[in-house]
């Protein structure tokens, strides 16, 4: 199977996160990358799509934030990493504002997921990518992996969130719209809801949104992921949300990944992405299922069988030691 990185997405690294009360290291390291390229092995550097895909998916007004806000932030004397600490509550009518805090809160949804000068660069490259396992896949491979590093399944639109900055899976999926696709699934499966990729999709029937994740009634987002959100309008019945309780394993959540593979199948997409996060494994130091490294494999054969050209996107997995050999049993699962 092809795989893509590219340097570049090892610049960004942020020093602190808001974390449970406290701030503690980023959790959101270059050194996760790391660990997946030195088990893997054989990389390839994307081509450069250009923004043009970013765009499709993401505003422009908020792609303009992501490359200035580090050196606004700098002039308007902040310390470290650009962080907002302000948000506009949902129903505040939509103001337009200039000052970098402002702006801060504005385009991001959470306190653990700081900009730095770097971040820029290293997202845009984990859209190429994308981008580049995608069109590996359109040319008629079965599939291809892409090391996204920053992740991408928490970002909206408009706002950065979750580590995540630019929505991979999401410009992935456009992507292979916009080359003749005519419907795309995309499968998350990482521990967390893919709040992002949710909104994004939310009111399109061309796109069918599955999550496997921990119950937002304990677990971030919190807001999004409940099993009774299905989407909107166009997109009414094409979102499905399978929620499960902090300890799941292999069997719970297996069972839910046949039902997210059977309403994807009803869907009859022309391409799959798969939003793959090793977060979900059984000593992830944030998060609370219990897969082995091993149970990445079955998952990964019970997704290949159903036939799907597929892209997978790297999301979540924070246990740094055990990440590459995750990552490898679930390739393992599609070859
Ligand atoms: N104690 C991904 O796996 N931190 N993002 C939550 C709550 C954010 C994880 C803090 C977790 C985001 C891509
Ligand atoms: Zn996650």
């Amino acid at each position: 199977m092809r795989c893509f990185f590219d340097p570049r997405q090892l610049g960004h690294s942020p020093a602190k996160e808001l974390h449970n009360g406290s701030f503690v290291d980023y959790a959101e390291t270059p050194a996760r990358a790391a660990a997946i390229l030195k088990t893997i092995g054989a990389f390839e550097a994307p081509d450069d799509h250009g923004e043009a895909p970013i765009l499709a998916i993401h505003d422009a007004d908020y792609v303009d934030f992501l490359k200035t806000a580090p050196a606004r932030w700098a002039e308007a004397g902040r310390p470290g990493d650009v962080m907002g600490y302000i948000w506009p509550i949902a129903r505040r009518r939509a103001v337009k504002l200039d000052r970098i805090d402002a702006l801060a809160g504005r385009y991001s949804l959470d306190a653990s997921t700081p900009l730095t000068a770097e971040s820029w660069s290293s997202a845009y490259w984990s859209t190429q990518s994308v981008l580049a396992a995608t069109h590996a896949v359109l040319a008629g491979d079965r599939s291809a992996f892409a090391l996204c590093r920053p992740p991408g399944h928490h970002a909206g639109a408009d706002y950065l969130g979750g580590y995540c900055y630019l929505n991979t899976a999401a410009i992935a999926a456009q992507a292979a719209l916009d080359s003749g696709a005519k419907r795309v699934a995309i499968l998350d499966i990482d521990y967390h809801h893919g709040n992002g990729t949710q909104d994004i999709f939310w009111t399109r029937g061309d796109v069918f949104y599955a999550s496997v994740h921990a119950d937002p009634a304990t677990d971030y987002p919190f807001f999004w992921g409940h099993a009774d959100e299905t989407g909107e309008d166009a997109g009414a019945g094409t979102t499905l949300n399978l929620p499960l309780p902090q300890g799941a394993t292999l069997e719970a959540f297996r069972a839910a990944q046949a039902s997210a593979l059977a309403a994807i199948a009803s869907f009859e997409p022309d391409l799959l992405v798969l939003s793959f996060g090793a977060d979900t494994w059984e000593e992830d130091p944030i998060s609370q299922f219990r897969l082995t490294t091993g149970d990445y494999a079955v998952l990964a054969r019970e997704i290949a069988a159903c036939g799907w050209p597929t892209v997978i996107a790297m999301e979540g997995g924070y246990a740094i030691d055990a990440l590459g050999a995750n990552v490898a049993s679930l390739l393992e699962g599609f070859v």
